[in-house]
């Protein structure tokens, strides 16, 4: 809005030729979500804490998680709030990436504010079916997936990282792709969302690394010179990936250990669509498995521990997702999240690296 309401004014004053770049934008989008979550969060933790929107802790987890019994949770609100509104103020609003975007991120978003609403607010523990979870999951990002492919006609051809001359074509089975990925990247999110900043910390990681393959998707010259798909208009999404880094910081603020506040599916299953969805419409899909490699990671250990229980009565892990595991073995819960991030910062910069070793 801001975009389209100053930018014109450079007509007559040269100053606000600034609002051209994207670079600018991004930055300004970015302070602004961090602003809003440090103006909205204590009303937010407080209007939670008030109406007793406080997490019910399972008894058959790490045993020092009972103490978090009461937390407020459903903070992804102030989350999906602190991306969409920077977004809409600093983006330009022609652009349908932006749109789609922001309809995967609220969608998501909606479909989790309804589990936590089942379970915090109507005390039912089950929260909403995993088959209604799930088809609502496959439709939003079916709906999204068929506007990207049909719509916008953006190429069905898929980068493979570190090989330049790979490209597959996938025809109308990149549909299908689509939403896996963002299915995917949804459940895998709200998987890590076990621990305090466990899962917002590596959500912002891969938002700035997002932040910068959109940036040079959508640059001709940058792109061409890269040998990576150029993707005009998928720049302005690196205003989009700013928001969510900021709106992650800003979060971070009150989720790190010990945490004042929970976001919930809310916030775990918003963030994890919205990664998967950019990494769609900037042509960098494959790579996400290393971007978002601590959730996949995550993921990965509940698939081989339940199947390893299922098929020889064995666990692999003390407990699954693997972040229970440590707790079990003592470690310290703060070690195990910033040892999280850690291996996240590593992975981003891997993936990063894969723009040049190809
Ligand atoms: C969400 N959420 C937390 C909070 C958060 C298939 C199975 C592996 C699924 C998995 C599961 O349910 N995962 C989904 C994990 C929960 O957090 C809430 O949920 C939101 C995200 N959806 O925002 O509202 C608890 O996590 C802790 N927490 C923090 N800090 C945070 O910032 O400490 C969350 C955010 C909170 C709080 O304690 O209450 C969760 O873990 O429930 N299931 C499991 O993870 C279960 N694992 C399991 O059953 N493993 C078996 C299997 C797979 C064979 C095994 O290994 O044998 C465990 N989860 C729990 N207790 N809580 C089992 C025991």
């Amino acid at each position: 809005m801001l975009y389209h309401l100053l930018f014109p004014l450079h007509v007559e004053y040269s100053f606000f030729n600034v609002f051209r770049y994207i670079t600018f934008r991004t930055i300004y989008a970015s302070i602004t979500a961090l602003l809003l979550c440090f103006i909205l969060g204590p009303w937010l933790i407080r209007e939670l804490s008030s109406h007793q929107i406080g997490q019910t802790i399972r008894r058959d987890g790490p045993e020092r998680h009972l103490a978090k019994e009461g937390t407020p949770t459903m903070g992804g609100l102030l989350i999906v709030i602190a991306v969409v509104i920077p977004t809409l103020l600093w983006a330009n609003l022609s652009n349908p990436y932006i749109w789609i975007a922001i309809f995967v991120t609220v969608g998501y978003g909606a479909i989790g504010f309804l589990d936590d609403f089942k379970k915090v607010i109507r005390k039912d523990p089950k929260g909403l079916s995993a088959k209604a979870k799930f088809t609502s999951q496959i439709i939003l990002a079916g709906m999204a997936a068929t506007l990207i492919y049909m719509d916008i006609g953006i190429q069905d051809k898929v980068s493979i990282p570190f090989f330049k001359k790979l490209n597959p074509r996938l025809g109308i089975l990149y549909i299908p792709f689509i939403i896996l990925v963002i299915v995917g990247a949804s459940n895998a999110v709200n998987l890590t969302d076990g621990l305090d900043g466990l899962a917002v910390g590596p959500s912002i990681i891969a938002a700035g690394t997002y932040m910068l393959f959109a940036y040079l998707t959508g640059h001709v010259k940058i792109a061409n010179y890269l040998q990576i798909p150029y993707v005009p208009g998928a720049g302005e999404l690196t205003i989009f990936c700013g928001a969510m880094a900021g709106a992650g910081i800003g979060f971070l603020w009150f989720n790190t250990y010990p945490a004042q506040v929970f976001m919930g599916d809310t916030g775990s299953l918003s963030l994890g669509a919205a990664l998967g969805v950019v990494a769609v419409m900037v042509k960098q899909e494959i790579v996400l498995v290393l971007v978002g490699g601590v959730f996949v990671m995550e993921a990965l250990s509940v698939i081989f521990q339940v199947f390893s229980y299922k098929t020889t009565r064995k666990r692999i892990f003390r407990m699954a997702p693997v972040h229970h595991h440590f707790e079990l073995k003592g470690w310290a819960e703060p070690k195990i999240i910033v040892r999280f991030w850690i291996i996240s910062i590593i992975l981003a910069l891997l993936a990063i690296s894969t723009l040049k070793i190809r």
